[in-house]
C-alpha cells in the first residue's frame, strides 16, 4: 500500500513533467522521444498537488484556509498556471477569504478548468476508505480555486478514481464512478469508455476531449488508464493525444501509479524528475507521511 501511495504522487509528477514540453501541441505534433522526460521539470499541476498533500498532513485532514495558504506559499508563476487560478491566488494574496475568492472569476460563474482535478490525488489517498467523505472533501478542496460545479465534480471523479485504483478496483471502477457521478456530461463520457477501447486517437479526442476544461480531460485520463495494462503505455498514450498533455499525463499517472505502485513507473522517468527544493525526494516523503497518518503506523 505504501508503494501505491508513492506511485500515485510520483506517477502524477512524472506524467506532468513528461507532458509539459508538449502542452498545447496538437495530436500528431507530439513526437515523444524515446526515454521520455528531457528536463524533468514539473508544472503547476504538481506544485498544487504538493500544497494539497502538505496541508492534509499538517492539519490531519482538510482545512481550507491552510490549503489556500499553502497554494500561495508554493506559487511560482513560471510553472505555468491557468489564468483563472492565477486570478484567484491574487485575490487570496489581497486578503479575500478562501470561501469567497473563487466565486469572483469568470463573471461570477467560477472556473470549470481542470486545475482542481489535476492536484486532487492526495485527497483520493487520504480518504480512500470512505467515498462519501472523499467526494465531499474533493468538492471543498476544489472550491479554493474552482467554484463551478463541473470543476468540482471533475475533481471528485478524479479523487474517487485514485482511491478505487489504490484499493485494486479496475473492472468495477467504471460502474462505481457512474453510480456516484451526478453531472450528466461526465456520466455520458464515462459510459463511452468501454466502447472506445479500440478507437483511433481522433475519435477519442472528439468523444472525450483533450482540453483544459475538467470535462474535456478527466475522463480522458481515466480512459488512458483503462486502455492499457501498464503504467508506461497509459501515460505515453495520454500525452500522445495532444492538447493539455501535462495535465492529462499527470492525472493518468496518478491513477495508474495508485493501481500498479511505484515499481511500475519507468526508472529512467523517475531519475529524470527534478529533485531540488520540493522535488521527487520531498514528494516521496509526502506520500510516506500520508500513508503513515492514514494507516496510523
Ligand atoms: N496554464 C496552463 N498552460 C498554458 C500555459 C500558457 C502560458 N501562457 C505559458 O506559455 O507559460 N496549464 C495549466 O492550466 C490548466 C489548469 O487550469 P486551471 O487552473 O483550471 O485554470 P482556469 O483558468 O481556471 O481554467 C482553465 C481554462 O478553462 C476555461 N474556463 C474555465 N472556466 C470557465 C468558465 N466559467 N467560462 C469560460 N471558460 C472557462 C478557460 O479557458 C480557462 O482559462 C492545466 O492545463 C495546467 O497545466
Ligand atoms: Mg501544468
Ligand atoms: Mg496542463
Amino acid at each position: 500500500m505504501n508503494a501505491k501511495f508513492r506511485g500515485a504522487l510520483i506517477g502524477s509528477a512524472v506524467g506532468d513533467a513528461l507532458g509539459a514540453p508538449v502542452e498545447g501541441c496538437k495530436e500528431g505534433e507530439v513526437g515523444l522521444f524515446p526515454g521520455g522526460i528531457i528536463e524533468g521539470r514539473y508544472t503547476d499541476d504538481t506544485e498544487m498537488m504538493i500544497g494539497v498533500a502538505e496541508s492534509l498532513i499538517d492539519k490531519r485532514g482538510f482545512d481550507g484556509a491552510d490549503m489556500a495558504s499553502r497554494f500561495l506559499r508554493n506559487y511560482h508563476a513560471w510553472r505555468r498556471y491557468g489564468p483563472g487560478t492565477r486570478a484567484v491566488l491574487e485575490l487570496l494574496r489581497a486578503g479575500v477569504s478562501w470561501e469567497e475568492a473563487s466565486k469572483r472569476i469568470f463573471d461570477g460563474a467560477g472556473s470549470y478548468g481542470n486545475g482542481a482535478a489535476m492536484r486532487i490525488a492526495p485527497i483520493g489517498l487520504f480518504y480512500c476508505d470512505d467515498i462519501d467523505t472523499l467526494w465531499d472533501m474533493a468538492y471543498r478542496a476544489s472550491h479554493i480555486t474552482h467554484s463551478h460545479v463541473l470543476g468540482k465534480e471533475g475533481a471528485a471523479i478524479m479523487a474517487c478514481s485514485v482511491a478505487l485504483a489504490l484499493r485494486g478496483y479496475r473492472e468495477e471502477m467504471l460502474s462505481a464512478l457512474v453510480a456516484r457521478t451526478r453531472e450528466e456530461i461526465y456520466r455520458d463520457k464515462l459510459r463511452k469508455i468501454e466502447r472506445l477501447l479500440d478507437a483511433d486517437r481522433q475519435t477519442v479526442i472528439e468523444e472525450l476531449g483533450n482540453g483544459e476544461a475538467a470535462f474535456e480531460s478527466v475522463i480522458t485520463a481515466i480512459y488512458s488508464f483503462f486502455r492499457f495494462h501498464n503504467f508506461k503505455d497509459s501515460v505515453i498514450y495520454a500525452i500522445s493525444l495532444g492538447g493539455d498533455t501535462d495535465t492529462i499525463g499527470s492525472m493518468t499517472g496518478a491513477i495508474s501509479g495508485a493501481y500498479y505502485g511505484e515499481e511500475a513507473i519507468p526508472q529512467e522517468w523517475v531519475n529524470a524528475l527534478e529533485d531540488g527544493d520540493k522535488g521527487k525526494t520531498y514528494i516521496i516523503w509526502l506520500a510516506d507521511e500520508l500513508y503513515r497518518i492514514r494507516f496510523k503506523c
